[in-house]
């Protein structure tokens, strides 16, 4: 049966026509938001409001005159601050990620809000310590990248975490240094928050926090919102995966670790007996060659033939038939329970670079792990700048008839 369609944007209809504006790509001028690191003033700018202030080793209510509070900025962020009735930074009032990319520096030692002492998605660990809340509102599908400059090992300890409401309760993704995740139109938050480490000690201190996105609702490289029914007998935790009427379902587009997949036998090698290699690396040189040729696409390829005997299968036997040389280079597997059409296009996508490649999905079925999403062959791996496990975003692209292979994502 048909992938089902989860939400009506780009369903499968060509209807990617949300609009690109401001949250587009790289290219976009940079917003660096005010330099300063003051973030613990009231509406008036006058005292702060720090009583509990972390390092301070003075008595409750001790002001600390110490954090970066001489230069009330005169920019139109902190005009915006001061009239507000809630300190900016506060759930209530958080920094405004107003175009990607981004970039902000602040100082928790400075920041007033704690309001989150653990997040649902890390529950053991220890954000008691200041945090500064941001807002972001995407209209369209896309990958939201988070990074804040943490140097393993000295005094400062500040975890970047990506929200759906600025609590502790609606956390997406959280990490010590950087995330991707695969955002839906909507309004997300982001929390830098202090750790706190066993012994107590709050690491608060300056960061810088960086924030990306690339959009996956338009363009050449479009993707359809698909919930993808897996084979999975669970969800595993770090996977956009769900549970519904016993099923359980992949988002689409999602991002996660794609393993690294052998090869598949195509139409053009003969092979002597039953027709199937006998064994690993049976003439694998003659298929590197081959393919080669078929797709122009020069790489080192190490893999072996796909394995003997899953699911009773012969050495480089898929799922789904034997695909041509010009898709075998560029497959893409899920652990579908509805495998799509035998070359249907998928996107996959390195966040991280932009590199991005047309794959040739409905050969093959696997990889059987809950804790990756997908596997691609070494040729993608090797496109992306990637290897076995490396995260990539994989998606339903909704222009059916593009050429497998590398593609430019820029509009
Ligand atoms: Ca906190």
């Amino acid at each position: 049966m048909a992938l089902a369609c989860a939400l009506a944007l780009g369903c499968g209809d060509g209807a990617a026509n949300v609009e690109q504006t401001t949250t587009g790509h790289r290219a976009d001028a940079v917003l660096i938001a005010p330099a300063d690191t003051l973030t613990g003033e009231d509406a008036d700018g006058g005292g702060l409001v720090d009583t509990d202030a972390p390092a301070d080793t003075a008595p409750d209510g001790a002001e600390r005159e110490d954090v970066a509070d001489t230069a009330a900025p005169e920019d139109t962020a902190a005009a915006t601050d001061t009239a507000a009735p809630c300190p900016l930074g506060h759930a209530c009032n958080p920094v405004v990620i107003a175009a990607f990319p981004y970039a902000d520096h602040r100082d928790t030692a400075a920041a007033t809000s704690r309001e989150v002492a653990a997040y649902g998605c890390a529950p053991a660990t220890n954000e008691g310590g200041a945090e500064v809340f941001y807002v972001f509102t995407v209209t369209e599908v896309g990958v939201v990248s988070l990074a804040v400059d943490d140097v393993a090992g000295d005094a400062v300890d500040v975890d970047v975490h990506l929200l759906t409401a600025p609590d502790g309760d609606h956390c997406l993704r959280r990490d010590n240094r950087a995330l991707s995740w695969v955002v839906r139109p909507g309004t997300y938050y982001v929390a830098v928050d202090t750790w706190v480490d066993g012994a107590g000690a709050e690491k608060a201190g300056p960061y810088t926090l960086s924030a990306g996105f690339v959009p996956l609702g338009s363009g050449p490289c479009a993707v359809a919102l698909r919930d993808v029914r897996m084979f999975w007998s669970s969800c595993a935790a770090g996977v956009d995966c769900f549970e519904d009427g016993g099923q359980r379902y992949l988002h689409t587009p999602s991002i996660g670790p794609v393993v690294k997949e052998a090869h598949l036998v195509t139409p053009d090698e003969a092979f002597a007996g039953n027709g199937w290699p006998t064994a690993a690396r049976d003439q694998i040189d003659r298929h590197y060659a081959l393919s080669e040729a078929a797709t122009g696409y020069h790489a080192t390829r190490t893999e072996p033939w796909a394995p003997f005997g899953e699911g009773g299968s012969q050495w480089g036997q898929g799922a789904g038939g034997k695909p041509p040389l010009a898709a075998e280079s560029w497959y893409v597997n899920m652990y579908w329970r509805d495998r799509p059409a035998a070359g249907y296009r998928l996107l996959v996508l390195n966040p991280a670079n932009g590199r991005a490649v047309v794959a040739a999905g409905g050969y093959e079925t696997g990889p059987g792990s809950n804790t990756a999403i997908g596997g691609v062959a070494e040729e993608v791996h090797d496109h992306l700048g990637t290897g076995h496990r490396d995260e990539l975003v994989l998606g339903f692209l909704v222009d059916q008839s593009l050429p497998w292979g590398p593609i430019d994502c820029a509009p």
